[in-house]
């Protein structure tokens, strides 16, 4: 991105008519600005919802601005997992990363309240949530934390994510002893999945092929889409719904270059990305169906967890643990309806 700066010193050198008229240069330049390309990522291959609501947000915004700003999408963790990708959007290296609130925990507290195992009811339930005055207070936090260094987008579904592993299909709680599972980097996952009895072994999802492959895990969590898209069922063919998280994904827009740019391209950034949000969800709804087929064509052993209770029950002390410190938001998310 091409910006003029003069620093204090020159101005002062060049005297008051020619700081007007540098006034009047910067001016034209920021209004015939050069054009600007945003780098995007996702850790999902093209024409997976995320990736293609952020294409389409980035089409909306080159005709919105007569092609001066697009964006450039990076997809298949083609600049690293999310961890890079967060520490690449906070130096400014990539302006926009779609990623998983599950690893936002420990940057912005708050966040863990979405990542609380079966904290929200249903699917319905979290979209409320997310779409009202919590998920915008939580953007917020993010936005104004002083050293997270990201400005909160939007968010968008990621469904409900279950159990995967190449051993057995989970019915009850029990049934995950001893199984070594890998779970998204957050304190948070691994003590879920201990509670539950199994091993959790915090990882990122980059890494997690291969260690499927080599047996350093026997499996995972997650929507049916990751699971799919990521072929994921190669490895790890029993796939049992025991929903014991529904994390939305988060859009992150890095700060270094959002303060560098005018306010009218800053509201449109959150304008395109707001709807965005609302087109992902169409997406996904439709591409879950596609996945689960494609699931079941493959040979996945898909089985229902009837059991939900002694779950719930198993990770209270993960809710003591990491919620404790929560109660009066997880006391408002639980009066959505
Ligand atoms: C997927 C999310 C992705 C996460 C991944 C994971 O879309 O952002 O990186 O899970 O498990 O559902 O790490």
């Amino acid at each position: 991105m091409s910006k003029v700066t003069i620093d204090r010193r020159s101005l002062l050198r060049l005297g008051a008519g020619a700081v007007a008229a540098t006034t009047a240069m910067k001016a034209t330049i920021s209004s015939a600005q050069a054009k600007v390309v945003l780098k995007a990522t996702d850790v999902h291959p093209l024409g997976y919802p995320t990736v293609e609501a952020v294409v389409r947000m980035g089409k909306k915004l080159e005709e919105a601005t007569k092609g001066r700003i697009s964006i450039q999408m990076y997809p298949s963790m083609q600049l690293g997992g999310e961890k890079e990708m967060i520490e690449q959007a906070q130096l400014g290296a990539l302006q926009i990363a779609r990623i998983s609130v599950g690893p936002m925990g420990p940057l912005v507290p708050e966040f863990n309240v979405f990542n609380l195992p079966f904290v929200f009811r249903d699917v319905a339930h979290m979209e409320k949530v997310i779409d009202g005055p919590i998920g915008s207070e939580l953007l917020d936090k993010l936005t104004k934390h002083p050293t997270a260094g990201l400005v909160g987008l939007c968010y968008m579904n990621a469904g409900v994510r279950n159990v995967y592993n190449s051993k057995k299909p989970i019915t009850k709680v029990e049934d995950l002893k001893g199984l070594k599972i890998r779970m998204m980097g957050n304190p948070l996952f691994v003590d879920t999945m201990n509670s539950l009895g199994g091993n959790g072994v915090a990882m990122g999802f980059d890494q997690l092929i291969n260690a499927m492959q080599t047996g350093v895990v026997d499996g995972a969590e997650n929507n049916e889409p990751s699971y799919e898209s990521g072929q994921h069922y190669r490895y790890a063919k029993f796939y049992s719904k025991t929903g014991h998280l529904m994390i939305p994904e988060i859009l992150v827009f890095s700060k270094r270059t959002f303060d560098g740019m005018s306010k009218d391209d800053q509201e449109l950034i959150l304008k395109t990305a707001k709807e965005a949000q609302l087109e992902q969800r169409k997406l996904w709804y439709e591409r879950e169906q596609e996945s689960l087929k494609k699931m079941l064509e493959a040979g996945v052993v898909v089985n229902e967890v009837t059991d939900r209770e002694a779950f719930q029950a198993a990770v209270k002390p993960v809710w003591e643990k990491h919620g404790a410190a929560h109660k009066a938001l997880i006391d408002r998310i639980a009066a959505v309806n």
